[in-house]
């Protein structure tokens, strides 16, 4: 069977201004990727997803774009790009890009014109209304970064519509001239040889023509249902397939949170034509009263029933991402695992094998191959996300809740834990920068760093290496059935995997104490292709130790019979 390159691939997340900085100033650039292309490759690593590279004003680190086919001046010139492009390529490494075309920058010329009048030629690329007879903002929406997703702009004395910052207008879709720009845009990187695209919260593109308001939730009303998987997405996504996507050999994965896996098989469903497959956050979501704010974790019954899911329900008919996490998210060791000295390799390991098992493309986020951990805010000053900023001023500054309540919440989840700098070495400022980082480095980079791992053959990152390399040599990780066994434990993770006469079992411990459960023995003959004990340090009697995992592989032949 020759299943699609994207399907047998593992993709490594660059956030490029925290990955390295080659000149000093304290941000990464593309050099300095460019320089750490060989650590990729010697990883094993197939796609590199660039997080954001465009020309932007940063107020939400590149995700307010202002021009897309300049790149940030911080980040370097094209030519830069292009050589990036061609070391990657000189390595067999692929580069997908960042799209964000849900909104542009405000300071995109397309927005500077818009606001401009009704009348102008750009008049209509974005989302505007009229404010209520009293003047106020057109519905109660709240925006994503908190406050009113409406914008008052005196110029055009009309409101704009904006899901995030107000710096992030959004783009009106349902504009033939916005979606051919968009579309030749696309084309232009295409045809300069990148590799697909990634595309930021595509599912919020179409919105209802009408605008009432939502439900509240939190502080502000909820514009999900008139605004994600809305009425004319998959039009669009069909049209964006025809004009651009087919036209070349591109992995494309869509970002849609709050999808459901029947939507995600029409987003990436294999006969659609639209995207290739989806990265969905139903298992990184834990909502309680503040919201995300939150510090508690998902039981592991209901983490297993939503991955299990999401690996029974999109089998044969659509494809999926699998990661932990990545620059929204908290770091996946501190956040699934034990990031307390004696467990944080162990559960590093547990939580990759854990899920590199799994059908789906798996992406490593950067850092994650090195176990790197959430950082220790000292206060709300500490915070350079315009998301925690917000949020701590709305929810604490506002006295809505006590800061002693809140700051658990906040800095479990807040998406600075994942922008701290990539910790390569233990020199000053862990070899990210020798000027002063834009983010303070976590204080643990001396232990914490890629220069220790790579000595060390224990490492994280060679766990990572041999997951990588194992989802190269054997078909059942792609495209073997997945089974969960032990549903109801909250300790243990075990699932199987077969195709044909090939099975895998694979067990993982999210347990901090010896468990005990009982395994298929079937697998007792089976080959053990990797585990976080030692090779061979590994038994079928199902006593676990804490955060053990390791994975028994049966052949056809060798396979006992089941009693
Ligand atoms: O994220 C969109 C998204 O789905 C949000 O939930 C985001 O995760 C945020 O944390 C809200 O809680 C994408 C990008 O990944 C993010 O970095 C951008 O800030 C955002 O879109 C706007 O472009
Ligand atoms: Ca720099």
């Amino acid at each position: 069977m020759c299943e699609p390159w994207w399907k047998e691939a593992v993709v490594y997340q660059i956030y490029p201004r925290s990955f390295m900085d080659s000149n000093g100033d304290g941000i990464g650039d593309l050099r300095g990727i460019t320089s750490r292309l060989d650590y990729l490759k010697k990883l094993g690593i197939d796609v590199i997803w660039l997080s954001p590279v465009y020309r932007s004003p940063n107020d939400d680190n590149g995700y307010d774009i202002s021009d897309y086919q300049e790149i940030m001046e911080e980040f370097g010139t094209m030519e830069d790009f292009d050589e990036l492009l061609f070391q990657a390529h000189e390595r067999g490494i692929r580069i997908v890009m960042d799209l964000v075309v849900n909104h542009t920058s405000d300071e995109h010329r397309w927005f500077v014109e818009s606001r401009k009048g009704k009348d102008g030629p750009y008049g209509d690329y974005y989302i505007w209304r009229d404010g209520k007879e009293d003047g106020r903002e057109p519905n109660n929406w709240g925006a994503c970064f908190g406050g009113s997703a409406w914008e008052y702009d005196r110029e055009r004395g009309q409101y704009y519509l904006h899901l995030f910052s107000k710096k992030q207008p959004d783009l009106n879709w349902d504009n033939p001239r916005v979606r051919r720009e968009v579309f030749d845009m696309m084309d232009w990187w295409c045809k300069k040889g990148i590799d697909g695209f990634r595309m930021d919260v595509i599912s919020m593109i179409s919105k209802t023509e009408d605008m009432p308001d939502g439900e509240v939730k939190g502080l502000y009303g909820d514009f999900a249902p008139y605004c994600v998987h809305g009425p004319r997405v998959h039009q669009y996504l069909k049209e964006m397939n025809r004009e651009v996507l087919s036209k070349y050999d591109l992995m494309t994965v869509g970002e849609t949170a709050g999808v459901t896996t029947e939507q995600a098989c029409r987003y990436a469903g294999t006969d659609e034509g639209e995207l290739n497959m989806v990265f969905q956050f139903e298992h990184v979501d834990v909502h309680g009263k503040y919201g995300k704010w939150n510090d508690k974790s998902m039981p592991l019954t209901k983490l297993k029933e939503i991955l299990s899911r999401w690996q029974t329900e999109l089998a044969g008919k659509a494809w999926n991402s699998l990661f932990w996490d990545n620059h929204d998210q908290p770091r996946a060791v501190s956040r699934f695992g034990d990031d307390t000295a004696p467990y944080r390799v162990r559960s590093a390991k547990m939580l990759a094998t854990c899920l590199h098992m799994m059908q789906g493309t798996p992406y490593i986020y950067q850092g994650e191959e090195l176990g790197m951990t959430n950082y220790p805010f000292a206060g709300p000053e500490d915070f350079h996300d315009i998301e925690s900023i917000h949020a701590y001023q709305e929810w604490c500054e506002s006295g809505r809740v006590s800061h002693q309540e809140f700051w658990p919440c906040i800095t479990r989840v807040s998406r600075d834990n994942a922008r701290t700098p990539m910790q390569w070495d233990d020199s000053p400022q862990a070899g990210f920068t020798s000027g002063t980082p834009w983010m303070p480095v976590n204080p643990n980079y001396r232990e914490i760093n890629a220069r220790a791992a790579l000595e060390d053959p224990d490492s994280v990152f060679y766990h990572y290496q041999k997951l990588i390399a194992l989802r190269k040599q054997y078909p059942v990780i792609v495209s073997g059935e997945y089974k969960l066994l032990l549903p109801d434990s909250e300790e243990v993770f075990a699932y199987e995997r077969i195709l044909n006469g090939e099975k895998l079992l694979v067990v993982c411990s999210f347990s901090r104490e010896e468990t005990k459960v009982s395994l298929p023995e079937e697998y007792a003959g089976g080959t053990c292709l990797i585990s976080n004990y030692g090779a061979d340090d590994w038994s079928l009697d199902g006593k676990l130790r804490p955060y053990e995992a390791f994975v028994s592989y049966c052949s056809g032949r060798s396979a006992r019979l089941p009693r």
